[in-house]
């Protein structure tokens, strides 16, 4: 994609329609009810709508393919366990509108490069496969056989497997993943790039080292039984709605929660859960006890200068601590000690943005609760110091005691609706050396032990030309990824690109010099095979396995599901060369579970227990204070305040999700709990900012940001003024995406730092 294209597809719309609000600080109730609604009766076939609202997340249903909260384990809502953003997530899945060969032949690439992702979003469900010859205009329909014999000749005429990349977005299931990572490993690469390298990658290498597993030790039930909630950079009425009805359980018992976010995100202040009609009439629950506008990137200030404070209070009293729990099961406790006490309190509240009597209010929550639970999302995961972010957090909760016991532990709350389990079943670019070996034993061939590309890595390989070949399973690469007209040329450099996906999206028209768009089955709909209709399985935020198994009729009968067509790439590449019999597994993914279970712990006598109504849970070391370190114990770690000066014209800028989008899919152009209406070319500023650059309401800006000489640019926002603290402003996640500097990531997860973006604003 060249620069002009890049600018095309970012052309703002009118920007007329803009509307402002003031900002509900209430959410869900009637209005979320009335979206989700609309939405679904405008994009669903009628007779799908009643089938998906009463099967959504219910037990022998299937599994919302919103986000990864889990399910209550007991009393699930009547009225169906969704909310107002899943139900518009399914409205996107089930549209009424299907393209093939003719939408295609009538619209070259170059055509749909320029609608808005809106636009490209909106044009209908993907309904036979794709491809687009060296050199042509326009895809044309191409049969299965045909486009697995394309990826199977262009991966053996590589050099080396090395050469390709598989990409995998947190959507696929289980089984399909498992399979994947196979075929991959068999291929000879662990090229294996997937979304969390952007989302929770960082929570994941923290929790590791620290707490010996990369999953959160919670369960929900701890979440109703907690004395504190902590909710870090988290913003859960839009991304996880269904949070805020546990979060309504812990108050209602008694718990106190906090929120620490920039912004004073409207759910977090106050719910009205759309599943209780008296609430609803009644007028909902205020949920923090006690708001943080914590700076972009200040946590690391917060959470140091309430570490000194416990510090200071436990020198005097000797009772803030957990020293039985410190003296049984952690490690590292003195140096963390020594290493804390090099910092000043004062420069560390400066740090955070946070005033002194705020900071007493959440201090005094800390000091006196013992059962604590820290939530975090985003807000902490895409900065430069994300690993330390977390890597604090645990400490806090160490001190405390709070991990492994009823009420207490870490809670990352997870994006994608199976970005757990897709990891857990071996989509990993650097999966440990005992889940090789397991592989081996089971198929007798020895995968390789160096590790693969992650997201930052393949893009750089493909820029460079040593990798050629794309391959994404999901997801939508281009508009998800940093630096994107960078990373544009990336795949613009491959011989071939090809996307396994339900819908069109920015990812099909940004290609390589060949093309293939194979379209597959969604969440929702019955996957018909020889043996029957096929369930299959998800992982969610807790641990817990569940399945998931489709309702309505396919949108198309030339879908094929994303299993079968793992099976059939992997059979049209690997030919008589593969250990394996590729195509029995799509017959019966019964027989993809009876691996599963062999080559990953925790899944023994999978088939059975995944018929128990609501799954089951995975072993947990954290939860029961085994801590499987190199140490054997929890570890203390240090962690340095970040150093970080803005220029003086400088702000920090993070990219974050509306109310209508999930990731790159635009449900639509309102943000309605920030009082945003019709537009998403906006940037939310501090007003006081504002007045300094002589900037006024709706005036028109290009953003620039500067990193190690390199200047990128994004033009056109309109200046929204918001309750944002100083030398912060907000954008929305993708369209500032060209922003985001390919060697700005976390260090050692190497998620990138799409939270904390230094930029300046010129008005236009
Ligand atoms: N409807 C819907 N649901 C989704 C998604 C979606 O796009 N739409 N995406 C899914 C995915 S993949 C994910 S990962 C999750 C994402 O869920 P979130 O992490 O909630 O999503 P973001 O919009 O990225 O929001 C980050 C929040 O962190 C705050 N924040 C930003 N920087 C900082 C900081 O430095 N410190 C603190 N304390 N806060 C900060 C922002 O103000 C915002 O409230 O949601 C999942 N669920
Ligand atoms: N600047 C900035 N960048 C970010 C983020 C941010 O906060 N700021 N967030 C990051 C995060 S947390 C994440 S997780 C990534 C998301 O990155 P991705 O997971 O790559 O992006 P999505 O938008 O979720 O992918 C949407 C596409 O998936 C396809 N799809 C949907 N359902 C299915 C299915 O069931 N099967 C298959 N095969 N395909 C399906 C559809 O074609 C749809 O267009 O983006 C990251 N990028
Ligand atoms: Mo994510």
């Amino acid at each position: 994609m060249s620069k002009k294209d890049v600018d095309k597809a970012l052309t703002p719309e009118k920007f007329e329609r803009l509307k402002v609000k003031t900002p509900p600080n209430n959410s869900a109730g009637f209005d979320g009810l009335r979206a989700a609604t609309s939405h679904a009766v405008k994009y669903i076939k009628p007779a799908n709508i009643l089938k998906i609202t009463q099967n959504i997340n219910q037990k022998g249903g299937f599994d919302c393919p919103g986000c990864a909260w889990p399910d209550p384990d007991d009393d699930r809502s009547s009225l169906g366990e969704y909310c107002e953003n899943g139900l518009k997530a399914m409205a996107e899945e089930a549209q009424k509108n299907t393209i093939g060969a003719d939408f295609f032949a009538n619209n070259s690439v170059d055509a749909l490069s320029g609608l808005s992702d809106f636009e490209i979003g909106k044009s209908g469900r993907l309904a036979e496969p794709m491809f687009l010859a060296k050199g042509a205009t326009h895809y044309q329909p191409i049969s299965w056989e045909a486009a697995f014999a394309k990826v199977g000749e262009h991966l053996n005429a590589l050099v080396h497997p090395d050469e390709a990349v598989f990409y995998t977005s947190g959507r696929t299931t289980n089984e399909a993943a498992f399979l994947y990572q196979l075929f991959v490993r068999e291929f000879g690469t662990a090229n294996l790039p997937d979304c969390s390298n952007m989302c929770h990658e960082a929570s994941g290498a923290a929790l590791s080292q620290t707490l010996g597993i990369g999953k959160g030790s919670v369960t929900l039930d701890d979440l109703y039984k907690a004395d504190l909630v902590m909710v870090v950079g988290q913003n859960p009425a839009t991304n996880h709605p269904r949070m805020l009805s546990a979060l309504e359980k812990t108050k209602k018992n008694g718990g106190k929660i906090v929120a620490i976010n920039p912004l004073p995100e409207a759910g977090l202040m106050k719910f009205t859960d759309p599943q209780n009609p008296i609430k609803m009439l009644t007028g909902g629950t205020k949920l923090s006890d006690v708001y943080v506008p914590v700076t972009i990137n200040g946590d690391m200030g917060l959470f140091k200068a309430l570490l000194l404070k416990l510090l200071e209070k436990e020198e005097k009293a000797g009772n803030v601590f957990d020293k039985a729990f410190i003296e049984e099961h952690t490690a590292g406790y003195e140096e963390f000690i020594k290493d804390l006490k090099t910092y000043n309190f004062d420069e560390c509240l400066v740090a955070s943005g946070v005033s002194k009597s705020n900071f007493d209010e959440v201090f005094d929550l800390v000091l006196n609760n013992n059962k604590i639970i820290i939530c975090w999302a985003m807000g902490l995961t895409q900065h430069e110091n994300a690993v330390d972010n977390i890597r604090e957090l645990v400490n806090l909760l160490l001190l405390k005691g709070s991990i492994g016991k009823e009420g207490a532990g870490t809670c990352p709350v997870r994006g994608h609706s199976n970005v757990q389990g897709d990891r857990t079943v071996g989509i990993w670019e650097a999966a440990p050396q005992a889940f090789l070996d397991k592989i081996e034993i089971k198929y007798g061939f020895k995968p390789t032990n160096k590790h693969g590309y992650s997201v930052i890595e393949a893009i750089k390989a493909m820029y460079e030309k040593k990798a050629k070949v794309f391959f994404g399973l999901g997801g939508n690469f281009i508009s998800a990824v940093p630096d994107t007209a960078y990373s544009a040329q990336a795949l613009a450099n491959c011989n071939l690109t090809v996307h396994v996906s339900t819908k069109l999206n920015r990812s099909h028209l940004v290609t390589g010099k060949e093309a293939l768009i194979l379209p597959c089955l969604g969440r929702a709909e019955k996957d018909y095979q020889k043996t029957g209709i096929q369930t299959q399985s998800v992982e969610n935020s807790m641990g817990v396995v569940s399945s998931t198994k489709g309702v309505i009729e396919p949108c198309s009968d030339k879908l094929m599901s994303e299993v079968a067509v793992v099976c059939g790439v992997a059979s049209a590449t690997l030919k008589n060369r593969s250990k394996i019999y590729w195509l029995q597994y799509q017959e019966n993914y019964d027989l993809v579970r009876d691996d599963i279970q062999e080559v990953v712990d925790g899944f023994e006598d999978y088939n059975n227990r995944l018929l128990k109504p609501g799954g089951f849970y995975l072993p947990n070391g954290a939860r029961i204070r085994q801590f499987k370190t190199k140490t054997g114990k929890a570890n203390f770690s240090m962690n340095k305040l970040p150093n970080w000066k803005l220029k003086r014209e400088e702000l920090v800028m993070m990219t974050i999700r509306s109310h209508d989008q999930f990731n790159t899919t635009i449900y639509g152009l309102n943000d309605r709990y920030r009082g945003v209406f019709n537009e998403r070319r906006i940037i939310f500023m501090n007003r006081e900012d504002m007045k300094l650059r002589s900037l006024e309401e709706r005036d028109v800006v290009n953003l620039k940001s500067d990193y190690s000489g390199i200047v990128r640019e994004a033009r056109q926002f309109i200046v929204v003024g918001y309750d944002i603290p100083k030398n912060c402003c907000a954008t929305y996640f993708p369209e500032t995406n060209v922003l985001v500097p390919l060697d700005s990531f976390a260090h050692t997860a190497k998620t990138p730092a799409s939270k904390s973006i230094r930029i300046t604003v010129e008005k236009v």
